[in-house]
């Protein structure tokens, strides 16, 4: 209670100093879901097609099992066939892989997180450098430049009186110990719950499952993971889950080309726990190492994605024997606080393994991971810095840190 009269407190500061100032750059986030779901209400097609809503789980299952019956729509994409219907045509095809120049990994860190590094560590090493002394007056505009980041009011007052009771500990009188006590508060959210995905093994292949709202970058990331393990020697088949458009199958067709690997699809409006469960079965038969299955980020409403994302990790989980190995919620970085109202939804349709946060290279409000993992509990196991296919990085707190704050020393040895 204690807290939450402190956040309103906090945030009542903020919006009055915002409005004095005018809307300008410094506004908070706009809703981007809010919009998104604006949108759809008006894209909105009619009554539903392809979307078993109405079934109890067991009559969805056996619809399931019907549904596959008709071997005719399965259709199967060999790793070097031109998938049908891919091609320049399609808007959603992904960005051409060819042009990034390979360089050092980190730099790469540091450079998608350019502009959050502008919008938020850079202004606090600047607001510490003209000060000769720590007072109310730096701990307020901290609070002011996380808040603005989208690192979220509960997360902001937790880095902030972390960073005080650090400063109080070492009796420091100088500002210049603030920067490394904020970086330090960060890793250790950051830190909380492992990070790092399920790793195939021989034997022991695993299965993905993609979520999240349209838009978000879960085909893209799909892709890229796809890249990933075909190049370290995996077989990876794809599922064609998001069988809402056909520019959904097509853009997956597109990246399975692209990474010269299997993709299972069936027809747009077919049922996606269908092509679940034919992508299980294949990738079973075929001794696949990983799966990784897409699905829809918009249905006619968010009742029935909910309860078809259900539906389709339960198939995954009778027919794999198990649920899926990593079930990956996919955040647009640029949503901002809207991310965490999407983490709670989804989490309500199925079990999450961790968070996937694209697009951190196109925002300043990259603070939005800390108030993830602070606030939700997920691990963030990947990062999107851009779109390209080598673009996804496994996340880590310590060099996610290091990028943020490049002059202040790991916390562990890193080899670049
Ligand atoms: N800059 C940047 N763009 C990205 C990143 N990840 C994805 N995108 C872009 O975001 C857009 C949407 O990505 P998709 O992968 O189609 O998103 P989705 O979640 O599959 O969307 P739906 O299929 O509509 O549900 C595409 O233009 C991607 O190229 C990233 O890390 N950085
Ligand atoms: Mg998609």
């Amino acid at each position: 209670m204690t807290v939450l009269r402190k956040d309103d407190r906090v945030m009542a500061k903020w919006f009055s100093r915002w409005r004095k100032r005018g809307a300008g750059t410094d506004a908070p986030a706009r809703d981007v879901s809010a919009e998104t779901e604006a949108r759809d209400a008006e894209e909105a097609p009619g009554p539903e097609e392809g979307t078993d809503s109405s079934a109890s789980s067991d009559e969805d299952l056996t619809a399931v099992e019907a549904a596959v019956e008709e071997a005719g729509r399965t259709e199967v994409e060999p790793a070097d066939g031109r998938p049908a219907g891919s091609g320049e045509e399609s808007g959603a095809a992904p960005a051409d892989p060819a042009t990034p120049k390979r360089r050092g990994m980190f730099a790469r860190l540091r450079e998608g997180l350019s502009r959050t590094r502008a919008g938020m560590s850079e202004r606090i090493v600047q607001l510490v450098a003209g000060r000769s002394a720590i007072g109310e007056d730096l701990y307020e505009e901290l609070e002011e430049v996380l808040i603005q980041a989208d690192v979220g009011v509960p997360t902001t007052l937790r880095i902030v009186e972390g960073v005080r009771s650090r400063v109080e500990a070492s009796r420091s009188k100088d500002p210049s110990v603030i920067t490394p006590f904020v970086a330090e508060e960060m890793r250790d959210i950051l830190s909380v719950g492992s990070s790092s995905l399920a790793r195939p093994e021989p034997g022991a292949p695993k299965v993905f499952m993609v979520v999240g709202v349209n838009g978000a970058g879960k085909t893209t990331t799909i892709g890229k993971l796809a890249a990933r393990y075909k190049a370290e020697g995996y077989r990876v088949i794809l599922g064609a889950g998001d069988t809402f458009r056909a520019a959904a199958i097509d853009q997956l067709a597109v990246w399975a080309d692209r990474a010269g690997v299997e993709l299972i699809k069936h027809q747009e409006g077919s049922d996606p726990a269908a092509v679940a469960y034919d992508a299980v079965q294949a990738a079973k038969a075929r001794n696949a190492d990983v799966l990784i299955l897409d699905t829809a980020g918009r249905l006619q409403n968010k009742v029935n994605l909910m309860r078809e994302l259900s539906k389709v990790y339960r198939v995954v989980e009778r027919e794999w024997g198990a649920p899926p190995d990593e079930t990956l919620l996919v955040v647009d970085a640029n949503t901002g606080q809207n991310g965490l109202s999407q983490a709670r939804q989804f989490m309500e349709a199925t079990p999450l393994t961790g968070v996937v946060l694209t697009k951190l290279d196109s925002t300043s409000k990259g603070g939005i991971v800390l108030a993830i993992a602070a606030e939700i509990g997920l691990p963030v196991k990947l990062i999107g810095v851009g779109e390209a296919i080598d673009d996804l990085r496994d996340f880590d707190a310590d060099e996610f840190v290091r990028a943020l704050f490049p002059g202040l020393p790991s916390a562990k040895a890193h080899s670049d």
